[in-house]
């Protein structure tokens, strides 16, 4: 019953469907001049030179740099051990089948810009595209007036500690154009002169607005998409052994994304609601974007669900399947090991949200609105595909050539079966009827 953000992108689509048309028949001109509509910006180009990815590292805080690296590190470790390894099967003597796992050839990566100018969104949608072994991997973002129309700096700057030298100053659906069709001459952002060609993109991932999200929605298919980003939620699962300090902070923390942003805390202790009820305001009153966050904890979406023991608690959980949850209870591993549905779990008191967010290793790009009941995280398995390998032999074909001919005629498909036959001497039948 909990009540969930809904976004309209279905109309949003009918919207965007002309620029991205535009895009892929005109190519660059298209693009220029919805940037030029879009981000109030006159362009010559897209293509973010070298030395202005340079430059914006160079010019970042040290205690950025760092942290950002730290971060970096940690996603990797993770990320790296979710490579997976070929599996070879043998199904009868002579027949094998191996699934190859092959990482996509090229990878498209969107990054916001405006309000939310996240480089942590950067470094979990790059690393487990480059720990996937993915060979060609580019970003773009929207061009800022206030950056002489390129992407923000610091997004610059975690390219450029990624690695990633292809960057492109584009935003909205434009961007999404780009990456499925690719471009003749992408031109410079900021400076004059060529850049040669956009290669398309096989994937694309990361958050965006509604524009983004409905020019995803549009062109999957010709690209690949990762689920459609939705408004931050976070769920704590609590007892009384809960700091009511620690989670109002957590609630906040989330609230803070947008006005819709859900937080939301199951307890079966009153005790444990009426502290964190009292906590919250406290903690509102001095939090920075308290606008933004007075609005999504006075929301429909978000609230404190008293439940009768831990037992319904959990039901309640499962059912609202959060993007995160955490729990803050008495023997907390336990409990979060009966979890079924969640994005990310938190367990115990010194593990919240933000250090996910930032710098425990995991993933911060979670399914949202309840699609955790069926989706996962971002992961390098985000971006593999799993190739069957099929290699019987002689023997083992003729062992199950019948069972084939027998399941083909029973779709009515026998030139499945005769392909099969004509490998053991019986030619096709050739038809004499006029
Ligand atoms: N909590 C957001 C990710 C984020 N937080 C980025 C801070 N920066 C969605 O998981
Ligand atoms: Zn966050």
């Amino acid at each position: 019953m909990l009540p969930r953000a809904a976004l309209d992108v279905d109309s949003a689509v009918a919207q965007v469907r002309p620029v991205v048309e535009a895009v892929a028949h005109q190519g660059l001109p298209a693009v220029l001049d919805a940037t030029r509509r879009f981000d109030g910006v006159e362009a010559t180009g897209v293509r973010v030179p070298a030395e202005a990815i340079a430059a914006a590292e160079a010019g970042l805080d040290d205690a950025v740099r760092d942290a950002l690296r730290e971060s970096i590190r940690r996603a990797r470790l993770v990320h790296a051990d979710q490579r997976r390894t070929d599996v070879t099967t043998r199904v009868v003597p002579g027949g094998t089948v191996t699934e190859r796992f092959v990482p996509v050839g090229r990878v498209g990566l969107y990054v916001p810009g405006g309000l939310a100018v996240y480089p942590s969104s950067v470094v979990m949608n790059v690393v487990p595209a480059q720990e996937a072994g993915v060979p060609s991997l580019a970003v773009a973002s929207p061009p800022q007036k206030e950056f002489g129309g390129l992407p923000h700096p610091t997004i610059l700057a975690a390219c450029a500690l990624l690695g990633v030298d292809e960057v492109y100053a584009v935003g909205g659906a434009q961007a999404i154009a780009v990456f499925a069709y690719g471009l003749a001459e992408a031109g410079l952002s900021g400076s004059e002169g060529a850049a040669g060609p956009v290669e398309p993109v096989d994937v694309v991932t990361g958050p965006g607005n509604i524009w983004v999200t409905a020019a995803k929605r549009l062109l999957r298919g010709v690209i690949g998409i990762d689920s459609e980003a939705g408004t931050t939620e976070i769920a704590v699962l609590a007892d009384d052994t809960a700091d009511p300090v620690h989670v109002a902070a957590d609630l906040i923390s989330q609230a803070e994304h947008d006005p819709a942003a859900a937080s939301v805390l199951v307890t079966a202790s009153t005790a444990l609601a009426d502290a964190v009820d009292a906590e919250v305001v406290r903690q509102v009153a001095v939090t920075k974007h308290v606008e933004r966050v007075q609005a999504a904890l006075s929301g429909p979406q978000s609230g404190i669900v008293l439940v009768d023991d831990l037992e319904q608690g959990l039901r309640v959980v499962d059912a609202y399947a959060a993007e995160h949850l955490e729990i803050q209870t008495a023997d907390a591993r336990a409990v979060a090991a009966r979890v079924r549905n969640a994005g990310a779990i938190f367990v115990g008191a010194w593990s919240p949200v933000s250090l996910g967010d930032y710098c425990a290793g995991s993933n911060h790009v979670l399914p949202t609105g309840g699609c955790a009941r069926h989706s996962s995280g971002l992961s390098v398995q985000t971006f593999l595909r799993g190739i069957h390998v099929v290699e019987y032999t002689e023997e083992a074909l003729r062992e199950v050539a019948d069972h084939v001919t027998t399941l083909a005629d029973a779709e009515d498909l026998p030139a499945h079966g005769a392909a099969v036959r004509a490998r053991f001497g019986s030619r096709p039948e050739v038809a004499t009827a006029g």
